[in-house]
């Protein structure tokens, strides 16, 4: 499957995010708990000079919990603390500034070794399109943050979140390119929604998801679909199961694919076939 995707825009965010990151002390960086590894970007830790980074493990409640758990793990051995959040129900939002203190209490304990108190620590939300930044930041400003204020010439008329425990926040995120040129993640983001369907063949992804989803969530398929699945189903099999299933037939009684294909997919974003991880750790 080819996707082109890269939009021509990036080139610019990719400066403003440059831009930003020089204001600030660490990274947050959102992923989403699907596709934990596709969902980043890999050029981050160069493209922020190596600065401390949170991972933000979003959009848990749609997550297969059994992994989310093992990417948290998997995360820490990588050297990166993690906070597993929904910016939907805002599970875990309040867990951020704990993690970010934690994340820079070498910083801190400097700051105070020479007499500087109160020096607030900032920090900057980036993720790839789609992870659910703009949700993080919504859901930060209703449930933790004190206020928004307005800090010109520190910040160049940036907008900054004041959160509890002396931490700023720019209320404006980095978008941030995934690893596009990688099929694999190509495919994941596009299982997700993260790449635009009208440049996809929705019949091939959604039976290439069918087929993925077959091994290890395949009761959730049955359960969905009332399907019968076997081992050598092809995806296409598989998709017409499901389309016979729900009565999407055409003349001459072939599956009508796209149909069964667009609510595949929309079925398995809104989390209606279960609560699946598509990326597993060790894979
Ligand atoms: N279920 C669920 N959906 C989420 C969560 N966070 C965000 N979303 C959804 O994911 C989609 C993208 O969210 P945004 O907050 O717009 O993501 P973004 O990273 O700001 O996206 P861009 O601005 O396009 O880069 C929206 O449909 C959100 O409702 C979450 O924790 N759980
Ligand atoms: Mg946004």
């Amino acid at each position: 499957m080819n996707i082109h995707w890269f939009p021509g825009h990036m080139t610019k965010a990719k400066r403003m995010m440059e831009d930003s990151m020089k204001l600030v002390d660490c990274i947050v960086e959102i992923v989403d708990a699907r596709c934990p590894l596709a969902s980043r970007n890999p050029d981050l830790p160069k493209l922020s000079k190596g600065k401390k980074t949170l991972i933000v493990i979003n959009k848990t409640d749609i997550a297969d919990p059994n992994e989310t758990a093992k990417w948290q793990s998997y995360f820490l051995r990588e050297g990166y603390p993690s906070v597993t959040v929904s910016s939907i129900n805002g599970k875990g939002i309040d867990k951020l500034t704990n993690a970010i203190r934690d994340l820079m209490k070498e910083k801190i304990e400097r700051d105070k070794e020479r007499g500087l108190v109160n020096r607030p620590i900032r920090a900057m939300v980036c993720g790839i399109p789609n992870v659910g930044k703009s949700s993080f930041i919504n859901k930060l400003n209703g449930k933790v943050a004190a206020k928004v204020g307005d800090r010109p010439g520190v910040t160049r008329g940036k907008q900054w979140i004041t959160l509890p425990g002396g931490i700023e926040l720019l209320d404006t995120p980095g978008i941030l390119w995934p690893k596009f040129e990688d099929k694999e993640v190509a495919m994941n983001l596009a299982f997700i929604g993260s790449i635009k369907d009208d440049v996809l063949d929705t019949e091939e992804l959604a039976a290439n998801l069918l087929k993925r989803l077959s091994d290890g969530y395949a009761d959730m398929l049955t359960a969905r679909y009332k399907i019968e699945i076997n081992e050598d189903d092809g995806m296409y099999d598989l998709l017409e199961k499901v389309c016979r299933k729900r009565g999407f037939i055409l003349k001459g009684n072939e599956f009508d694919g796209l149909r069964g294909a667009s609510v595949v997919l929309d079925e398995f974003r809104g989390a209606k076939i279960g609560k699946i991880t598509l990326e597993k750790v060790g894979e």
